[in-house]
């Protein structure tokens, strides 16, 4: 039975039994996240220290190389995760091709791959605005003991044993889902440790909240501007409260919590949007619809897209379900 200030790491052996066909891996996999997550903490919170120890591409005064925060989250997760011999292969926003992780003997029986966005919205770093990590996890569809393929990373979201977020705040988080439910952990800088803060957190049916990079409204679709202008209307509730981060991660965390939508249309700029499918919308759309929230492309359901290339965009609405469906009306009636 989870609890308030339970610890992460209590909670995952406690819930092992909830993963079908579990053998434990999963919850090392999750293990392994947090403890990564509480590196990546560290070295994000030094950040506004960066004159002082040091800025990307000087060397430090131990005489090391000071990383980007983005190569830095990278490296760690890589670091993190594959030392543990969990994983068959991991994908990262960082990485142009996906890495393969081979076993002593050039084979591999791990069942699970992983794919992630070690740190996102880093161009918000500089300003002290929160971060964040993403991740993903699905069980390979090509048999063990052979290398992984792309199509064991070009599975649809739906698919997803697990997927969660990471957002280095005012207090850094792990919210996270394995298919039943989703639970927000914090931490506590002083001893290390996360605790159940948010137990079974559900993104309200309906807000008052839409987040999207309105400099970008002359080249949305039809259907997006009218629905930003209905949400501008005086009526039955309306205006809506416009409130955007620019971190997925801070943007989604707060709109789960208070009720809103977030929107990352196609533009004629760009016409798939800016976010990726795999290790951006999947993981997110997982988490708000084990929440109780929706995620679409404006048309259909994210989780049900079939992926073709590792890093390909897609546009994105998800939020309180109320008002993703009405967004999807405006965009089907145009
Ligand atoms: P990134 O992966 O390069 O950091 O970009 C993703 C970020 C999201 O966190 C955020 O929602 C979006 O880009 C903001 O984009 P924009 O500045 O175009 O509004
Ligand atoms: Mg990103």
């Amino acid at each position: 039975m989870s609890r308030k200030n339970q610890t992460l790491g209590e909670f995952i052996i406690e819930n092992q039994a909830e993963f079908q066909y579990s053998s434990g891996e999963l919850s090392r996999l999750i293990n392994s996240i947090r403890l990564a997550a509480k590196v990546v903490n560290h070295e994000v919170n030094k950040a506004g220290l960066v004159d002082i120890v040091g800025a990307a591409g000087e060397t430090n005064i131990q005489g090391e190389d000071q990383q980007k925060l983005d190569v830095m989250a990278n490296d760690t997760f890589i670091r993190t995760l594959t030392n543990r011999n969990i994983l068959c292969g991991i994908a990262s926003e960082e990485n142009d091709d996906f890495i393969s992780l081979e076993g002593q003997n050039g084979d591999n029986n791990n069942k699970y791959i992983l794919l992630m966005d070690p740190l996102d919205g880093s161009s918000n770093i500089d300003v002290n605005v929160s971060v964040g990590t993403i991740f993903s996890i699905y069980r390979r569809v090509t048999p063990p003991g052979t290398p992984v393929t792309i199509e064991d990373f070009l599975q649809p979201g739906r698919e997803q044993v697990a997927a969660g977020y990471i957002v280095y705040g005012t207090s850094t988080m792990i919210v996270y889902t394995t298919g039943h439910g989703v639970n927000g952990f914090t931490l506590n800088p002083a001893i290390g440790t996360f605790y159940l803060s948010h137990p079974n957190m559900q993104f309200p049916e309906m807000g008052n909240i839409y987040s999207v990079n309105e400099g970008n409204y002359v080249q949305f679709p039809d259907g997006v501007k009218k629905y930003i202008k209905y949400c501008q209307e005086e009526a039955e509730g309306r205006p809506y409260t416009s409130r955007y981060i620019g971190s997925l991660v801070s943007d989604i965390h707060r709109n789960m919590i208070k009720g809103g939508i977030y929107m990352y249309p196609k533009s004629s700029k760009a016409t798939n949007g800016k976010l990726r499918l795999l290790y951006e919308c999947n993981p997110m759309a997982f988490i708000a619809e084990q929440a109780g929230g929706k995620a679409s492309d404006g048309y259909t359901r994210i989780l049900d897209l079939k992926p073709t290339e590792l890093h390909e965009r897609v546009p994105f609405f998800c939020g309180s379900r109320l008002m993703v469906e009405k967004a999807e009306s405006f965009m089907n009636n145009d």
